[in-house]
């Protein structure tokens, strides 16, 4: 199918047009012009390329680049942005409970008039903390981080198609395991507690875990592989896997089957800070990195890091599509071409099942396993079904005094303190005999103890 929208069809007269045109008595000289497009005319801007086939091309930006030539080439273009540094902890809450949101609105209102969606980057991350959280541990920093998340994606909520909620956390070399930071070294669910925390605050938009060094099947994408495979079986909301992407002279020939092995545990890819060195490789690898993307049915979009060349992190390695001139470089033409070569197939999420909902009847049981640390919790609890299957849950579960929930996933909480009903929500309620399904909460103060009641529908 192709999705391509009017806007990459260049000026055409509709017939319509044509009608009102000679209604209002104009002189029609040449009626020749009413020529139909090609059905697979090239698009002409990266964003409109990309949106044939249903994906994204987006660039990180700065509000105060919004002008002259790199707002010209940015609005032209690109049909997403993401903040290269406004959105990061130390640009959104420089004192503690103390946020500014002043110049991600900037980009985001930019976006929003120039018709382009937003990338969110990133909710928490070892660098670009505050000072103040550079300056935190255990229980103190563990509470900062989710208040963080939850202040920042609430305030952007409904406005941003994808959070990078956690940036960079595992380490490079060998081993395929977690970074140490301050954040690490409150807990391994450090992560864990990150995503719930941003699904709470904003369920509409995608939730990534973004990182470097992940540009082929090697010990670190593999640690990340296994976390969002863990992830993914126990309930922890992860919808997506950000490739950042910087780029040298060479490109690993297996980069589009490390995203395939992503897509294949049921989370989309992106491509999130795309550059690569300036070299005789330049645009054979950009090429190559948005022809991964195209053939990777659940890879949604590619980001640039960057505008032009002298806009770059990178500048003295000019690794972007436009030269410092605001010039198309070969690269450029590279990614156009190889995004026009494709109308498809379109990103999805998987067909709706078609099962018809099974009887009603047959009881279900509750189980809760507790993160908790002195100040708060995290609570995931199973639900499982009897010896027939069920149509819809409800779990009773009695909270301490002092306790209180501030966000729950996969389920409707009745209330946020004492005893609390936990319902199915629309896509969970069902539950095959023997099967089970997972929701949670978090909250302040002491979690739950003791056995939930469940009932089932
Ligand atoms: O380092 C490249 C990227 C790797 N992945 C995460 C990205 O967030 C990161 O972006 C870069 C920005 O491109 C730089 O512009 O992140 C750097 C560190 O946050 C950014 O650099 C910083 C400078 O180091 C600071 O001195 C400066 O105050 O930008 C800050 C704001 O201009």
């Amino acid at each position: 199918m192709n999705h391509r929208s009017t806007d990459d069809r260049g000026p055409v007269i509709r017939p319509r047009t044509l009608l009102l045109a000679l209604a209002a008595g104009a002189a029609l000289v040449a009626p020749t012009v009413l020529v139909a497009p090609a059905a697979n005319a090239a698009a002409s801007t990266l964003g409109a390329a990309a949106a044939q086939s249903g994906r994204y091309f987006g660039a990180a930006t700065n509000s105060f680049m919004l002008n002259g030539q790199h707002a010209t080439i940015l609005n032209r273009e690109f049909n997403s942005i993401v903040a290269e540094n406004e959105m990061k902890w130390d640009a959104t809450e420089p004192q503690q409970n103390g946020f500014n949101f002043t110049g991600g609105d900037r980009l985001v209102a930019h976006a929003r008039a120039n018709g382009m969606s937003v990338r969110g980057h990133a909710l928490v991350w070892h660098a670009q903390q505050p000072g103040w959280a550079q300056n935190l541990s255990g229980t103190a920093l563990r509470n900062a981080m989710t208040n963080h998340i939850t202040r920042v994606a609430g305030h952007f909520r409904g406005q941003i198609h994808s959070w990078d909620v956690v940036n960079e956390a595992f380490a490079d070399g060998g081993g395929g395991g977690r970074r140490d930071s301050n954040l690490q070294r409150t807990g391994n669910d450090w992560i864990e507690v990150a995503f719930r925390t941003a699904r709470a605050a904003d369920p509409g938009a995608k939730l990534c875990y973004n990182d470097y060094n992940t540009d082929g099947v090697n010990a670190k994408s593999t640690g990340i592989y296994n976390m969002v495979r863990d992830f993914k079986s126990r309930g922890v909301p992860i919808d997506c896997v950000g490739f950042q992407s910087h780029l040298g002279t060479t490109l690993s020939s297996d980069y589009q089957a490390n995203l395939q092995r992503f897509a294949d545990l049921g989370v989309d890819v992106q491509i999130t800070e795309l550059d690569v060195a300036q070299g005789s490789n330049q645009a054979s690898i950009y090429e190559r990195v948005t022809r991964a993307c195209l053939a990777v049915a659940r890879c949604t979009g590619i980001t640039v890091w960057g505008v032009r060349d002298n806009d770059s992190w990178r500048r003295n390695e000019n690794p972007l599509l436009f030269d410092a001139n605001g010039n198309k470089k070969p690269a450029y033409q590279s990614v156009l071409n190889a995004l026009n070569s494709v109308s498809g197939p379109n990103p999805t999420t998987p067909p709706p099942t078609t099962t018809p909902p099974p009887p009603t009847g047959g009881g279900c049981t509750a189980s809760v396993s507790l993160n908790s640390w002195n100040g708060g919790f995290v609570a995931t609890v199973k639900v499982t079904a009897g010896n027939s299957a069920i149509r819809g849950w409800t779990v009773r579960v009695a909270l301490p005094g002092g306790t209180a929930i501030t966000g729950t996933w996969n389920a409707q909480a009745s209330g946020s303190s004492g005893t609390v009903n936990f319902a199915n929500v629309g896509y969970n309620g069902q539950v095959g005999a023997g099967g089970s399904t997972e929701f949670g909460f978090q909250g302040t103060g002491t979690g739950p103890s003791g056995t939930p009641t469940c009932t089932a529908s």
